[in-house]
């Protein structure tokens, strides 16, 4: 079988000094069997559906903040670095990505990717608009579980772990708020945020908070998770 190509959402650096991204994601995904490929910044709509039909699924990853205007909120003193350029490359991408079947991971700032550009809303803050003593901003390791996630019965994500419970990693300061219209939650904090999202449906469409490809060495359920895109990813013929 051949190995499907899995696009990412790339980081940028500061000033335009380049992309990059952290390489566990690759790792990652060759480690479940596929081919990682690196998005650049994407110009329009054109180079967006061009580069997604490239690719036999997409990752958006983790980031800085989206800028809280495209959600029709005033941007709040403890809204955290925002990269305009990503985010209009991410939103060229997403809508390409929703004009084909074709799978999709979100990872941390990419579940909240996710949810903004379908309409949803973000804590531009967890620690101050959603205090608990639930640690969502934890320090390294990072390759460990420092809270649990309530896993709902039924959903795509349940049916890819098989437990109720899981550990994960936490680095967001900001979460989901107000889901998207159309999408459905599918992990729950302990302390009640969303932290998993997909899209109803056949399609392979996930969206978690934590960073599985942190974990993926260490933890079966973060390799499940990238398994099941790879699985969802194979090319058909
Ligand atoms: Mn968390």
């Amino acid at each position: 079988m051949a190995r499907p190509v899995i696009g990412l959402s790339p980081q940028l650096e500061a000033q335009g000094a380049g992309v990059l991204l952290r390489h566990v994601y690759l790792e990652s995904i060759e480690g479940a069997g596929g081919i990682p490929l690196i998005f650049p910044l994407v110009r329009d709509a054109e180079e967006a559906a061009r580069l997604v039909s490239l690719c036999d699924g997409v990752i958006f990853t983790g980031g800085p903040d989206i800028a809280p205007e495209i959600y029709g909120e005033e941007t709040l003193p403890e809204c955290g670095m925002i990269s305009p350029e990503r985010d209009l490359t991410e939103r060229r991408l997403f809508q390409a990505v929703l004009e084909t079947e074709k799978p999709v991971l979100g990872i941390c700032r990419g579940i909240q990717t996710m949810n903004v550009f379908m309409g949803g809303t973000l804590f531009q803050d967890v620690v101050t608009q959603h205090p608990s003593e639930t640690v969502h901003s934890m320090e390294p390791p990072l390759d460990r579980s420092i809270h649990t996630v309530t896993v709902k019965h039924g959903t795509p994500l349940w049916n890819i772990l098989g437990v109720e419970t899981v550990g994960v990693n936490s680095c967001h300061h900001q979460a989901v708020k107000d889901v998207a219209p159309g999408l459905e939650v599918s992990a729950v904090s302990e302390d009640g945020l969303v932290e998993g999202v997909y899209l109803p449906g056949e399609r392979f469409f996930c969206g978690v908070q934590w960073h599985p490809e942190l974990m993926y060495r260490t933890d079966e359920n973060s390799r499940k998770l990238f398994r099941a895109l790879i699985d969802a990813a194979q090319p058909r013929e």
